[in-house]
């Protein structure tokens, strides 16, 4: 019955958090806002343009800035950001994704990439990935999580029926945007906060995700 697996990037494929980290701490920095690891967890799933509306909210400067000053912020972080992926290699990708790919691949089931980030093509080639996915979402015009759209266009792009789709997620606005999709959801990470945002079942980390589990505890 699974007609295909969303898979969100950062959090989920590898660890690319402590880089928009980083890029984000210079720039908040040079506009003196000061930010640490606990506020970068509010920033998870959350796009570029948000994540930076989040920051000057965070420093009381939201009207401190007009339009054009904040895309050239968003700029020069995510020139930063880049910058910081030559480091990425093929060891860097979570334990268990390569093998879950390659269940979906002998199973016919196409792996999907639902992941907010204007970058992840780049990533899943440094990961060696790129042609484990038969689809990957640009989030470029659609509404960012928690809204659906990003899963929904990953199912449709395949033809597949979300009822008969697993999201697989790290953050809460992920596990969010994976139900108002009315996918079955597995999160990545803290039990109760996740299961809070509604995941159906939640494991500490990627090397738990095998396809017979996941069909069996999705019921499909
Ligand atoms: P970019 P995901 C998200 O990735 C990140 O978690 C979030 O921190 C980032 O702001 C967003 O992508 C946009 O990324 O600036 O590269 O377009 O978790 O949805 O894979
Ligand atoms: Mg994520």
């Amino acid at each position: 019955k699974l007609q295909a697996v969303l898979f969100d990037l950062d959090g989920v494929i590898t660890d690319t958090a402590e880089y928009h980290f980083l890029a984000w701490k210079q720039m908040s920095d040079q506009i003196g806002i000061e930010i640490d690891r606990e506020f970068n967890e509010k920033l998870k799933g959350i796009s570029r343009m948000e994540s930076l509306e989040r920051i000057l909210v965070h420093g009381k400067k939201v009207d401190e800035f007009t339009s054009e000053q904040r895309e050239q912020l968003a700029k020069a972080k995510n020139d930063h950001y880049v910058s910081l992926l030559i480091h990425l290699t093929p060891e860097h990708t979570y334990p268990g994704i390569t093998e879950l790919l390659e269940q979906l691949r002998e199973h016919h089931i196409p792996a999907i990439l639902a992941s907010a980030s204007k970058n992840a093509p780049q990533i899943l080639a440094s990961l060696g990935l790129a042609d484990k996915f038969q689809y990957i979402v640009s989030p470029d015009g659609i509404p960012g999580k928690p809204a659906p759209d990003i899963f929904l266009k990953g199912a449709e792009a395949v033809g597949a029926d979300p009822l008969y789709c697993i999201g697989i997620e790290d953050a809460q606005a992920g596990i969010e945007a994976i139900k108002a999709a009315g996918m079955y959801a597995v999160g990545i990470g803290e039990h109760d906060l996740l299961q809070s945002a509604g995941a159906d079942i939640v494991y500490n980390s990627t090397t738990h995700l095998n396809l017979s589990s996941l069909l069996q505890m999705a019921g499909m």
